[in-house]
């Protein structure tokens, strides 16, 4: 017996302004570290940059206008920094400000409840150009400012708030694995970006309680179940490893304020413990969240790894199947194939029970509530001859996440809702606009690559009818 959805439970879908947006020097816009990044050669997929992305920006009201269509109950966005702060901070700018009102009063006025992320990854490419963004502390000033022009500004309209989103796989893109700006590898330095991330986390939570008393804030963070290869216990102890620093790194500072000790020690033993500051563990232990943003798309196997074994290597940004290769942390983990999962053509192991252990074990660590602010199915979806989208496969797949979703809430998860990833198709950051994961598709041709036509797919009716029956279809 599964239990129910709770009533007013909220179902939503989720996006991001520069994989949406387009737009990108409009109304007084500046460049952010991603206009400037997915323009230099071999970054991103065959070149493809967010210059015009779906054109929500000059589209919005139609897609409200489907959101409202299907029933939406929450849309998860994010407001681009750059937009706002074209400098990245002084004075706001106000053509920025009031396309997010525009987009804000029309979510509001369908009844659908705006859940508004702070930061999704588009930094101002002046903050980079000045003191290298998150490598400076100097940001978190930055950043206060930034959020305390929204918070003053939307905080009465705007309820649900999302300060980072994935500051673990943004930073180890960063600086890991030489991805995202200013792809590096680096590992001092990306602990150390990591730490100013958390303090500035930290700081718009504390302005939050200020300026917002009502509302509810906490981070987005991309979980990522690890599993033992093998009940060696050398392999446990890998999954273990991978467990804390993978996972426990971020969620236990966001949660508890404090660094996990086992990793800490580890970090110090080999000289890349990040430098803090006197009045940093209090500020991080006093900014509590009040619900914990969870992405899932997928859980990783771990097996032991030698003192000179893999390193970081890369990852599949082509769609081309068994393309990844083994990924690991000398004298920690490596990864390993799953063999009882079944991939998508990106190497994601489809695994709904991995998202049940995964909110199992948030919850039983942090004893927070819940919000999943992604979760969903990257493929290369076709038009049909019947000019229809028959995305069955996602269908499937979104079903039985939802099916895990209800075992973690009869588990205990005090879960707050579910944001698909996407509503539209959109930019995906590495991977193009051929991997795609909306309810509606985006209509692109080699003759009109600027169509952009909105498509409903198979996906958009199914759920469309689970939100009207609150889980129940
Ligand atoms: C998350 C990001 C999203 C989105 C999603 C799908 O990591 O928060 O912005 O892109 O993953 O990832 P991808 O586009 O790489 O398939």
């Amino acid at each position: 017996q599964l239990a129910p959805f709770p009533e007013g439970f909220l179902w939503g879908a989720a996006s991001a302004a520069y994989q949406i947006e387009g737009g990108w020097n409009a109304d007084g816009k500046g460049p952010s570290v991603w206009d400037v990044f997915s323009k230099q050669p071999g970054r991103t997929y065959q070149g493809s940059n967010g210059d015009v992305a779906v054109d929500h920006y000059h589209r919005y009201q139609e897609d409200v206008a489907l959101m409202a269509e299907m029933g939406l109950m929450a849309y998860r966005f994010s407001i681009s920094w750059p937009r706002i702060f074209p400098q990245g901070r002084g004075e706001a700018n106000e053509g920025g400000l009031a396309f997010y009102e525009r987009l804000i009063d029309a979510l509001l006025a369908h009844g659908i409840e705006p859940v508004v992320t702070l930061y999704h990854w588009d930094a101002p490419q002046a903050l980079m150009d000045e003191y290298g963004a998150w490598e400076s502390r100097r940001i978190v000033d930055d950043f206060e400012h930034y959020c305390r022009a929204l918070f003053t500004r939307f905080g009465a309209k705007v309820r649900y708030w999302i300060t980072l989103n994935e500051q673990n796989i943004d930073t180890t893109r960063s600086f890991l694995l030489a991805k995202h700006p200013p792809a590096v590898r680096d590992r001092q330095r990306f602990y150390q970006a990591n730490h100013h991330a958390f303090l500035a986390n930290a700081r718009a939570i504390r302005a939050f309680r200020q300026l917002v008393p009502g509302g509810k804030i906490g981070p987005t963070f991309c979980y990522c179940p690890a599993y033992a290869a093998s009940s060696r216990p050398q392999d446990v102890v890998a999954a273990e490893s991978a467990e804390e620093f993978t996972n426990h790194w971020w969620l236990d500072v966001y949660a508890t304020g404090r660094y996990p000790a086992s990793a800490w020690a580890w970090l110090v033993e080999h000289g890349q413990a990040p430098r803090i500051e006197g009045g940093d563990a209090e500020l991080l232990a006093e900014a509590k969240p009040d619900f914990l943003g969870i992405n899932y798309y997928y859980s990783q196997v771990f097996e032991d790894n030698a003192l000179d074994g893999v390193g970081e290597t890369d990852f599949n940004t082509s769609g081309q199947k068994g393309s990844t290769p083994v990924n690991g942390v000398p004298g920690l983990y490596k990864t390993t194939a799953n063999p009882h999962l079944p991939t998508s053509n990106w190497d994601w192991a489809i695994d709904p029970d991995g998202l049940r252990i995964t909110l199992r074990r948030v919850t039983s660590r942090y004893n927070l509530p819940v919000l999943i602010t992604e979760n969903g199915l990257g493929e290369f979806d076709q038009l049909s001859d019947d000019g229809k989208v028959h995305d069955g496969y996602r269908i499937d797949y979104l079903r039985h996440h939802l099916l895990a979703c209800q075992q973690a809430i009869s588990d205990g998860t005090k879960l707050m809702g579910y944001c698909a990833w996407s509503f539209t198709d959109l930019l995906s950051w590495l991977n193009g606009y051929q991997k795609r994961y909306g309810f509606v598709y985006v209509n692109r041709t080699e003759t009109d690559p600027l169509d952009l036509a909105r498509i409903r797919k198979d996906s958009f009716y199914w759920y469309r009818d689970v939100i009207a029956s609150n889980g129940r279809k």
